[in-house]
């Protein structure tokens, strides 16, 4: 079965569904935007949660285009899967980094059972990558994934973003 996408224009943090991906990074301690907000949001089990993976298997941080899951706190999902997108260079990035959060998060949510995935758009805020060009990244991969998630939600905080996106979708 195809996934189905569809768009929200909104907060990451107000959304229902089985997971909420985190653009984090590779600390996996917290920071801003998406990742401040979900942490706030939901509350210092998170953090508890992340610390303990510090501890144990990735004592050195969560690599570029890894995920991995935390429980969801007091979000309304179940969990939370990190991940960390990369920097944009305009030297250089590249794409298969953050090709590689989209589906790196939907085999951790395929690993977790989860049927819908809300997403942020990965990289293109902190980490400057053109939201165009990150969006289209974002969709491709989504489509060309192998997964028994059945909703894949973009959430977009800003109403261009949003217009990239329905570009995309529609
Ligand atoms: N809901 C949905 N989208 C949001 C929200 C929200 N509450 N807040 C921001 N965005 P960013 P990155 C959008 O910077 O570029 C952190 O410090 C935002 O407008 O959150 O991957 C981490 O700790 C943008 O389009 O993530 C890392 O150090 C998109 O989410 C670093 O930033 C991503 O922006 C990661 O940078």
């Amino acid at each position: 079965m195809t996934v189905r996408i569809t768009l929200v224009h909104g907060d990451i943090t107000e959304q229902h569904a089985d997971a909420i991906v985190n653009a984090a990074n590779s600390s996996l301690l917290g920071g801003g935007g998406v990742d401040g907000a979900i942490h706030r949001r939901g509350g210092p089990e998170i953090l508890a949660e992340c610390r303990k993976l510090r501890a144990s298997y990735y004592g050195r941080g969560l690599g570029t285009g890894q995920a991995v899951a935390t429980t969801a706190g007091r979000l309304n999902a179940r969990w939370v899967i990190h991940t960390v997108g990369p920097v944009y260079q305009a030297s250089g990035s590249d794409p298969s980094l953050l090709a590689s959060c989209y589906r790196e998060s939907l085999r951790v949510a395929d690993e977790l059972g989860a049927r819908t995935v809300a997403f942020p758009a990965i990289s293109t805020g902190v980490y400057r990558w053109p939201m165009d060009d990150a969006a289209r990244i974002a969709v491709e991969t989504v489509r060309a994934t192998d997964t028994a998630v059945e909703e894949v939600r973009f959430v977009l905080f800003d109403e261009r973003a949003y217009q990239v996106f329905a570009e995309l979708i529609h």
